[in-house]
């Protein structure tokens, strides 16, 4: 039995995590979250309080986060400001958290020989054409597009750093887009599930035809516990589950799975520098370490997600009105 510490555990993937160790494991939680819009105590509820608790504070104070550390087997770390459209509207957050809150909390692991995880995106390789018979791999060059991925290139550079330079024990990984429970409304797939659920039409940017590679949350949590489990101090794995769909793909079967026509969406403004597509070989995780995911079927997959957002309403419906509020300021 280990005891983790998971930052960002109230977040959309974090509590996926929390909740997939909790049934899978004997180990022990501390999750460290600082509530931000995107956190929600609610993510947590029904957990065992003698296996998980919560701590409300900042990943960038070193006073919160020492202790926390040095009392945990290893970090796991989630924490971070995740939307592209914030980054472009807002910058500043970005760097703060993603950027000094990993320094922070490398600098305490650091301290205290903890074992530490970082988790990062697949946005930090940048973009692929539509027709690239390639995918991306470890040995990809870094070429971020957007502050949030700049920030996320930026931790994950100094997680290598602190790995070469002081001899952290730590592991990257980088997944692709994930999908399932507790996803705020702001994100594309909540987005577009809870406006069909309001009887408003979902909002495609551009021509909807950037490739996203979907992932279920809960294979991302099993992927997390393989690396700590078996991974190489110092090495990174890419997480993915070859599930590479086009926006308006995803978006026709929101609206077949839901009863609707299949056309009832609008294409709005576009987002600016948006990438293309974003695909995934994760042969080094799957052939090394022995991982493969469990939904093979996104179709299935997405239809659990949206009997989730109808199920739950009162997660996400205090939410809902603010975000639409602020796409529709911006054409979107
Ligand atoms: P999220 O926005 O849903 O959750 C982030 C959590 O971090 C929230 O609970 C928030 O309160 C917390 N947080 C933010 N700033 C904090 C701070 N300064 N101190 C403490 N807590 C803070 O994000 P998510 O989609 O769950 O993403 C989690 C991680 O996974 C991020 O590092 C993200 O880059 C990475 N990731 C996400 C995806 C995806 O598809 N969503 C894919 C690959 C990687
Ligand atoms: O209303 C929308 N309409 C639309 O067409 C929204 C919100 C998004 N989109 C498009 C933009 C993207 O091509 O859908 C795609 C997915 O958008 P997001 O959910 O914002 O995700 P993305 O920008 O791809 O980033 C996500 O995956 C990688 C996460 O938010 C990141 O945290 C993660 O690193």
């Amino acid at each position: 039995m280990s005891h983790l510490l998971v930052t960002g555990g109230a977040g959309f993937i974090g509590s996926n995590f929390v909740h997939h160790v909790l049934s899978h494991t004997d180990h022990t939680v501390t999750v460290l979250d600082k509530l931000t819009y995107a956190g929600n105590r609610a993510s947590l509820d029904g957990l065992p309080e003698e296996r998980v608790r919560l701590v409300v504070g900042d990943i960038t104070d070193t006073a919160v986060v020492d202790p926390l550390v040095a009392a945990a087997d290893a970090v796991v770390h989630y924490a971070a400001e995740s939307h592209n459209d914030n980054s472009l509207h807002d910058p500043r957050p970005f760097l703060d958290t993603n950027i000094i809150g990993t320094y922070t909390l490398l600098e305490s692991a650091r301290r205290h020989e903890t074992r530490f995880h970082h988790i990062s995106t697949d946005e930090v390789y940048g973009d692929l054409e539509l027709d690239d018979p390639d995918r991306f791999t470890e040995q990809t060059p870094y070429n971020p597009s957007s502050p949030y991925s700049s920030t996320k290139a930026g931790s994950d550079l100094l997680v290598r750093a602190w790995v070469r330079s002081f001899g952290v024990q730590a592991t990257i990984s980088n997944c692709s887009n994930n999908y399932g429970p507790y996803q705020h409304v702001e994100k594309f797939i909540p987005r577009q599930i809870t406006n069909v659920l309001r009887g408003i039409r979902p909002k495609l940017y551009g021509k909807g035809e950037n490739v996203r590679d979907w992932i279920h949350a809960d294979d991302h949590s099993s992927a997390v516990l393989t690396i700590l489990d078996k991974g190489v101090i110092g090495e990174t794995y890419l997480i993915g589950a070859d599930g590479e769909k086009d926006n308006k793909s995803v978006v026709e079967l929101i609206l077949q799975l839901t009863g609707r026509p299949t056309d009832a969406y609008d294409l709005v403004t576009d987002r600016p520098g948006h990438d293309l597509r974003y695909a995934i070989d994760s042969t080094k995780l799957r052939s090394e370490l022995g991982w493969t995911p469990t939904y093979g079927d996104f179709a299935s997959g997405l239809a659990a997600t949206i009997d989730w957002y109808r199920a739950n309403e009162a997660w996400w419906a205090p939410t809902k009105d603010g975000v639409e509020a602020f796409y529709a300021s911006k054409g979107q």
